[in-house]
């Protein structure tokens, strides 16, 4: 390694050549060796032999699971830390009343402080990345900088690293400059040395996002969203940014080509808050005769207008980070077939022959098992065995579902845009706009229940979540919603139509109502009438629904009036979603467009 001089430690590195900034990473994190991954199968394999040396890796029976290890996090590093998350955008009106805002400068120092000297005793892998196709029209390149072996080999799944995109950065393409240190030197300022753990994470945690330098700075977690810095950070927080700059969206989307008995084809990009749906919905298996569903990305859509004018898009990630606990041969087949080899689970069960388990994988659930923490666990134990945001990380391409060209660079063109959350009252199954306006409402009035995915949630406490993009958004949601209508007028004619839907409606007994999983193409078959014009619609204050009858329940067992409450809008309930969706709205003052004023209006008007 180079001699580098002393860290200047009163703020972060910002050189924009890519060997200076690394060199000044190098010198502020004192690492003791700088590795650039080149993507290669022989480094990579070393990396996992390296996991496993230091326990961060435990490799799974190689019968049944060949190529797949499990990762047990530190307790206490389970999920994203929302609170903990900063847009340090110039002004806090960039940021917007949603965002935590941070001044950068002042960000910059306290950031400076945690860096220094934080990789001592590490070594510091340089991760080249590209979101979405190296090279193509609509992805984009980052640099990830991180002392955690287990975000390497995470990265290499989520996204494409090594030779290809460095070469385009040397040659002088835009690039986001994201640095990730686990936050444990293992050396002190002494110059002791101490024995590393198996998840090495620190008490203090900070996701930093500088908006306008296009950077990440993320101190103290190794887990998903938190240390996975292409996904949430860069291809949500900083893209949503660059793509209100330049006219496109990046959206938490997944991506989905339908195709009718017919043979006709639809592209769907669908918004649903963290774990409630979107990887499902990605890989549906239709219970719908002749339909199928093939998959394009499960998490994240980069979205442009396109030469023939239609809304394309790309998912940015090559691989899935996906909620374990509710995957399962009933619910998720797709996704149990694309878990046969190559997988890295965290924080899922393990059974004494290697095999790993977690809620709902099958319907019986094994005598012992050693829990997500490491410690005995039999059924009658009192918390699961999996943490409720345990993930598997597995490559799309072995999504037996992959669409053949969910590579394509330029994308698709998208026919229906959905957005839904998890509720348990009001919201009906099926809604479309009535226009792009009001489908904007619609996506800018989304709440759910919230879920594991974020560290401290009270899972089942309704939020609003606009879009699902309330912990994903790189600046002011009312200019978030300003810049959707903006694309939506742009787009004209050709823009997609915009449906919300709700698989989670509870009925009088306080059960889901609705079957979900593979009977929501039933909605997706009425989205796709109404995308053809073949359906009519009746109008309501919660848009427009299908007619009596209109969603094809043929086969389906479903109790006396089941159809009619799943579509029951009660006025005195919507009045008071009104007066809620208002007090939220008004949290954005200046921002607000005043289209979302006039839809309010216009809801009132239809529930009097
Ligand atoms: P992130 O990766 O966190 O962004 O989440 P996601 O939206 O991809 O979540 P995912 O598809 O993994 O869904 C997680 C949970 O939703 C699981 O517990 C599923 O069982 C449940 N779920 C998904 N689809 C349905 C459905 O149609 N009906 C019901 N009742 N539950 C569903
Ligand atoms: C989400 O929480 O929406 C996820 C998982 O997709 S994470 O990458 O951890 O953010
Ligand atoms: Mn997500």
């Amino acid at each position: 390694m180079t001699v580098l001089a002393p860290p200047d430690t009163s703020t972060l590195p910002s050189r924009s050549d890519l060997s200076g900034w690394v060199s000044e990473v190098a010198s502020l994190t004192g690492a003791d060796e700088v590795v650039w991954c080149d993507g290669s199968d022989g480094q990579l394999q070393g990396l996992r032999d390296l996991a496993v040396a230091r326990g961060t890796l435990i490799p799974l029976d190689p019968e049944r699971h060949p190529g797949s290890y499990l990762a047990r996090s530190a307790p206490d590093d389970v999920a994203r830390v929302e609170d903990r998350t900063y847009i340090a955008s110039a002004t806090p009106e960039d940021a917007g009343p949603t965002n935590n805002w941070r001044e950068p400068q002042a960000l910059r120092a306290e950031l400076a402080g945690c860096f220094a000297g934080s990789m001592r005793g590490r070594t510091m892998y340089v991760v080249p990345f590209s979101m979405g196709p190296v090279g193509g029209p609509l992805s984009g390149l980052g640099v990830e900088v991180t002392d955690s072996p287990y975000v390497v080999l995470s990265m290499a799944i989520m996204t494409r690293i090594g030779d290809a995109p460095r070469e385009l950065i040397e040659g002088g393409e835009p690039w986001v400059r994201t640095v990730h240190s686990v936050g444990m030197p293992l050396v002190d300022d002494e110059g002791n040395r101490r024995e590393d753990v198996a998840w090495p994470s620190n008490d203090t945690k900070h996701i930093a996002h500088f908006p306008e330098t296009r950077e990440v700075w993320s101190f103290g977690s190794g887990y998903g969203g938190n240390a996975l810095l292409g996904k949430k950070c860069f291809a949500l927080r900083i893209a949503s940014v660059i793509a209100r700059d330049e006219g496109w969206l990046a959206e938490h989307m997944l991506i989905i080509r339908v195709t009718s008995p017919q043979g006709r084809r639809y592209h769907v990009a669908a918004a649903f808050p963290s774990a409630c749906g979107k990887t499902n919905m990605a890989m549906m298996q239709p219970s719908l005769p002749g339909w199928s569903v093939e998959t394009l990305g499960d998490d994240i859509a980069w979205m442009r207008k396109g030469p023939d004018g239609r809304l394309r898009a790309i998912n940015p990630e090559a691989g899935l980070f996906g909620v374990a606990p509710g995957t399962g041969e009933t619910t998720n087949p797709t996704a149990m077939a694309a878990l046969g080899s190559d997988v890295i689970y965290t924080n899922v069960a393990l059974t004494d022959d290697g095999d790993v388990w977690w809620e709902g994988k099958t319907p019986q659930t094994p005598e012992r098992l050693t829990d997500w923490r490491g410690d005995p666990w039999t059924p009658d134990s009192e918390s699961p065995a999996a943490h409720p945001n345990a993930r598997f990380t597995v490559a799309m391409s072995a999504v037996p579902s992959a669409a053949d060209d969910w590579e394509d660079p330029e994308g698709v063109a998208v026919d229906a845009i959905v957005v839904g959350g998890r509720r348990a009252s009001n919201v009906p199954l099926v809604a479309q706009s009535r226009d792009w306006a009001h489908g904007v409402f619609m996506g800018a009035s989304v709440s759910s229940e919230q879920t594991a995915a974020a560290a401290g949630a009270t899972v089942g406490e309704l939020r609003r979540d606009p879009f699902a993009m309330l912990p994903f958004c790189g600046y002011d949601m009312g200019q978030h919603w300003a810049h959707w209508l903006s694309v939506g007028e742009a787009l004209g004619d050709g823009a997609p139509k915009i449906f919300a839907v709700n698989w989670f409606r509870r009925g009088d007994d306080g059960s889901i109502m609705w079957p979900g999983f593979s009977d929501n193409s039933r909605v997706l078959k009425w989205i796709a009438a109404r995308l053809d014009g073949e359906a009519d619609a009746r109008d309501t204050a919660a848009g427009m629904l299908p007619l009596d009858g209109a969603i094809d329940t043929e086969g389906l067992d479903l109790a006396d009036g089941l159809m009619e409450a799943i579509f029951d809008v009660d006025a005195a309930a919507w009045a008071k979603e009104a007066d809620l969706t208002e007090e939220f709205f008004q949290t954005f003052a200046a921002t607000l467009p005043a289209a979302m004023t006039e839809q309010l209006g216009e809801l009132r008007a239809r529930l009097v």
